[in-house]
């Protein structure tokens, strides 16, 4: 224990920031309530808000490509082989367990028995999806045709059919419309072109590829090498000293974003007619956060799991707020290694890697989410159909990007893996802005565990590597 002022020292930002949280919701309601807005005062009130999510989003690009450079090659190529086989085994059996956990929950509940889709309003009609090609699409992204384009095109491309103008507007619609749009659109027809990329985001899962590659390459290149080494290093230290002045503002920012939210949603009937859904979805994300991740953490690194995951709070009240895991990734950084003194050698090489494709809390919402869907159409799962949706929501979990809402987005994935309308994926976009702010939390939890895990099995590399490292003398001080 520590005394208040030494706590409060030690914990200002994680106190500010959940004040501003209270009070942002408080000042959300009382605005909503009282002062009718126009929709222009709206989103002025954002502003502030939005302003951190730039600021984030900013700061992504030289972090992960400075952390994933300097992390791979600071790992001779035989532990980094094995750091990484660790890592994507803890997040594929992590990811089947949220898979698992949601399914089981979902057939338990039955939230869709208890009303069917009627009452609930349908927008638009809209084709089919390719299930492989939408799969091939994971692959596509790991391999961007121009490095350059990756760092500021989302991973979706947007085909058209070689007669008919294009329908997707990127300059007017949100991001997830325009990538629900083309992920639904792309797959229609076979005759398609490219007609371009949209942009609403950093392909992340392409970057990483790449870097990873580019830091193996160069840790071998011995002296030659480390002129490039020392280059990337430099920059992931000064871009976490950036992070540490946009930690600052963040609780201004967070209390905007969560009061212009508040002030935002219109219809909260919506909540009522899916409540058992979103219980359902809570209830998973809960067990999994609660039982099943801490419970793997204690067993393999024998430490308390509750005391870890204070360490990332911030991180996570952060992806609460945000909902994306790219965006928080900053601040997952932060926390993993200076609040719980997690090896930089394993952070910057599998923070990055698991922000992207290890989503526990995206999977388990795709397999409950669908499975909610087919049970509103009263249709019924057959066995095959249900190992069906745990593959392919463990795919499109590992193919969602981290920002916000892209869970909504693969699940056309799942849906027309099971023969589902695509297009029922509007039946809960409503809710969808907070589901998606507690599964980004468990997969930023889910990411910060894994780090924790895969140190451990490391413990014996990494010593090794510190006591051949500290004999060497090439650098004296
Ligand atoms: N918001 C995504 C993330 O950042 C998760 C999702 O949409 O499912 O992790």
């Amino acid at each position: 224990g520590c005394n208040f002022k030494s706590c409060f020292k030690k914990n200002w930002l994680l106190i500010t920031t959940v004040v501003a949280v209270i009070l942002g919701i408080g000042l959300g309601v009382l605005v909503r309530e009282y002062a009718k807005l126009s929709t222009l005062d709206k989103f002025y009130f954002g502003f502030p808000g939005e302003i951190l999510m730039r600021m984030l989003k900013l700061i992504i690009l030289p972090l992960i490509i400075s952390s994933m450079i300097t992390g791979v090659a600071a790992l001779d190529s035989s532990v980094s082989g094995k750091i990484g086989l660790r890592a994507v085994v803890y997040y594929f059996s992590t990811t089947i367990i949220a898979v698992i956990l949601g399914i089981v929950l979902v057939m338990t509940i039955k939230p869709g028995m208890s009303q069917n889709a009627g009452d609930i309003d349908r927008t638009g009609s809209t084709p089919e999806v390719n299930t492989v090609d939408a799969l091939l699409d994971l692959i596509r992204n790991m391999f961007p045709e121009n490095l350059v384009q990756a760092c500021f095109q989302q991973y979706k491309t947007v085909r058209e059919e070689l007669k008919s103008e294009p329908v997707v507007n990127s300059t007017t619609m949100s991001p997830v419309t325009v990538v629900m749009t083309t992920a639904l659109q792309e797959n229609i027809t076979k005759n398609y072109k490219i007609v371009g990329l949209h942009s609403d985001g950093i392909n992340v899962l392409g970057l990483i590829v790449f870097c990873l590659v580019f830091g193996i390459v160069i840790g071998q290149m011995g002296e030659k090498g480390r002129v490039l080494v020392d280059f990337f290093d430099a920059i992931n230290e000064a871009t976490m000293k950036i992070v540490q002045i946009i930690m600052c503002y963040m609780p201004i920012g967070i209390f905007f974003l969560i009061a212009a939210k508040i002030i935002e949603v219109e219809d909260w009937d919506i909540f009522r007619k899916l409540g058992l859904y979103m219980v359902t979805v809570l209830t998973g994300l809960a067990i999994h956060a609660i039982v099943c991740l801490p419970l793997l953490y204690f067993i393999i690194v024998r430490k308390n799991p509750l005391t870890f995951a204070m360490g990332m709070a911030q991180a996570l009240l952060t992806a609460l707020m945000i909902s994306s895991s790219s965006a928080t990734l900053p601040v997952t950084f932060q926390c993993a290694e200076e609040n719980n003194r997690v090896d930089k050698r394993i952070t910057r090489f599998v923070l990055p890697v698991g922000a992207t494709i290890n989503m526990d809390g995206t999977a388990l919402y795709e397999a409950v989410a669908a499975i909610f869907i087919a049970q509103l159409n009263n249709y019924a799962l057959d066995i095959g159909q249900i190992v069906t949706i745990s593959i392919t929501a463990t795919a499109a979990s590992i193919g969602a990007a981290g920002v916000p809402q892209a869970g909504l987005v693969t699940m056309v994935i799942v849906l027309s893996a099971v023969g589902l309308p695509a297009n029922d994926v509007t039946l809960i976009i409503a809710v969808d802005w907070l589901l998606d702010r507690f599964r980004t939390m468990i997969n930023v939890l889910g990411d910060a565990y894994g780090a924790g895990i895969v140190e451990k099995l490391s413990k014996k590399e990494l010593e090794r590597m510190d006591l051949s490292s500290g004999v060497d003398v090439v650098n004296p001080f």
